[in-house]
């Protein structure tokens, strides 16, 4: 047998269905033999004990280095896949987002080329239509073969929106291809409307982004687009799904036995729309779309994600910084650039409060942030679980350590993180990207360049 370069002795080995102890032996970046008192060497051993050993997290939803509302998120591909691996992330999928007038092809080549030689762990791509034609449509199969095969269309936002007719020829193509249509869902007339009458009213703080986009503009979105998928007899999924009134309309459909998905993410859990009152324009911090909800909102999405009502939960990261970016809104809460960061914080947040606060299990935590994703976005069983061949993409979680989170410690490139002040029982003390040690205790220990783009197939529909 050729050398082991690395063995994880006596940790808890942990999937979505799963917890034992067991030996976990790596070479050439895959697993290659999990069971008890393994008999061999390696170049490396870690003693696990104590330790929770998960699948590596896999972000579906991250903005790295995207020009967004008159600015350019903060993190490019090296600094957001630096803060990914240290959280505990080991895949991400970016949203490719299509300029004006380019083609699909040109618009992968444009994001492969923001990733290349930076990312410090394996990446994918959605590619987001902004501006679909019959040219577009015809160029979403070959998209699909070359492993581009997931697709975000915005319900809102001016010169990225698509109409419902387009989203409904997007669903039929997707379908027959093997792809998969994933939907920002907020109505852009009710939105529109809400912020010109706050703006002639001269109502301009951040807490009426919130107030201009009620959960029921969300809603009837989802709803809308579900209607569509079943017309076109296609699977959907829903990114970033923030309230109950979302999460009711996604429950009816899949008792339907209507194949959509939908991810939520840590903000809509933790956080509520309380925070847009801070002061000191503060509250622009959690500026973003779709906007942080009444608290009434959050536990049902704990359920959700328990029941098995909502499949993942995805970051959205998107990060400006406080001074110079989120500042451009000062004026006008509707010139405030929408996005915050959250790459780092989504396994520890999930760990540290969702599992040790008995919200959600360890399995379930394994099931929403790795294996789900990894199965929807085409790329399961090579990641989102622990086999025998799988990649060695892996996150160790020390349950007895705690800590409170503080901007100091991370590394997303950016001023501020929503979750300043959070204390979490239990912490990601070791991440292994591709067979690699790529960050220890918090500290980067990886290489950028490192981390390699995977073509995904086809959609395993849960
Ligand atoms: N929402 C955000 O808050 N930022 C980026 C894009 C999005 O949909
Ligand atoms: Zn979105
Ligand atoms: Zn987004």
């Amino acid at each position: 047998m050729e050398e082991l370069d690395l063995i994880l002795k006596e940790g808890q080995i942990v999937t979505a269905s799963d917890i034992y102890t067991a030996d976990l032996a790596i070479s050439d970046g895959k697993i290659r033999l999990i069971g008890s008192h393994l008999d061999c060497t390696a170049k490396k051993i870690v003693n696990a004990k104590g330790k929770y050993v998960l699948p590596g997290g896999i972000d579906v939803h991250t903005h790295l280095d995207m020009p967004f509302g008159g600015t350019v998120a903060s993190d490019n591909f090296e600094t957001g896949t630096i803060a990914a691996a240290c959280g505990g992330t080991t895949t991400i999928v970016d949203f490719a987002i299509q300029p004006q007038g380019a083609t699909l092809a040109e618009t992968a080549a444009q994001w492969q080329e923001k990733a290349a030689g930076k990312a410090a762990i394996d990446y994918a791509f959605h590619i987001a239509i902004t501006d679909m034609n019959d040219a577009i449509m015809k160029e979403m199969p070959q998209a699909i073969q070359s492993g581009y095969s997931s697709f975000k269309l915005f319900m809102t936002y001016d010169g990225f929106r698509v109409t419902d007719d387009t989203l409904l020829k997007a669903l039929k193509i997707a379908k027959e291809q093997g792809g998969l249509v994933c939907v920002h869902a907020e109505n852009y007339y009710i939105i529109d409307y809400l912020v010109k009458q706050f703006k002639a009213e001269n109502k301009n703080e951040p807490i009426y982004h919130a107030l201009s986009r009620p959960n029921l503009a969300e809603a009837e979105a989802v709803n809308r687009a579900i209607t569509m998928a079943k017309l076109a007899g296609a699977p959907l999924y829903i990114v970033h799904l923030s309230c109950r009134e979302s999460l009711e309309e996604l429950k009816r459909a899949r008792a339907l036995g209507l194949p959509v998905m939908a991810e939520t993410c840590p903000q809509y859990l933790l956080l509520d729309e309380d925070k847009y009152r801070e002061p000191d324009f503060a509250g622009a911090k959690y500026v973003m779309s779709p906007p942080l909800r009444h608290k009434e909102s959050l536990e049902p999405l704990w359920k959700g994600l328990k029941n098995g009502d909502l499949q993942a939960v995805a970051t959205d990261h998107c990060p400006f910084f406080f001074q110079g970016q989120k500042e451009m809104g000062r004026g006008f809460f509707g010139q405030i650039p929408n996005g915050a960061p959250g790459v780092e914080t989504r396994m520890m947040l999930l760990f540290g409060i969702g599992v040790s606060g008995k919200k959600i299990s360890l399995q379930k935590m394994v099931e929403i942030t790795a294996t789900n994703p990894a199965k929807i976005f085409g790329m399961y069983p090579r990641k989102g679980t622990i086999a025998v061949g799988s990649d060695a993409d892996l996150v160790l979680f020390d349950p007895a350590r705690s800590l409170t989170i503080i901007k100091s410690i991370l590394h997303e490139h950016v001023d501020y993180t929503p979750y300043e002040g959070f204390n979490i029982q239990g912490y990601p003390v070791m991440t292994i990207a591709g067979g690699k040690i790529v960050a220890e205790n918090g500290t980067f220990t990886g290489k950028a360049g490192t981390g390699n783009f995977i073509k995904r197939s086809a959609p395993v529909l849960i």
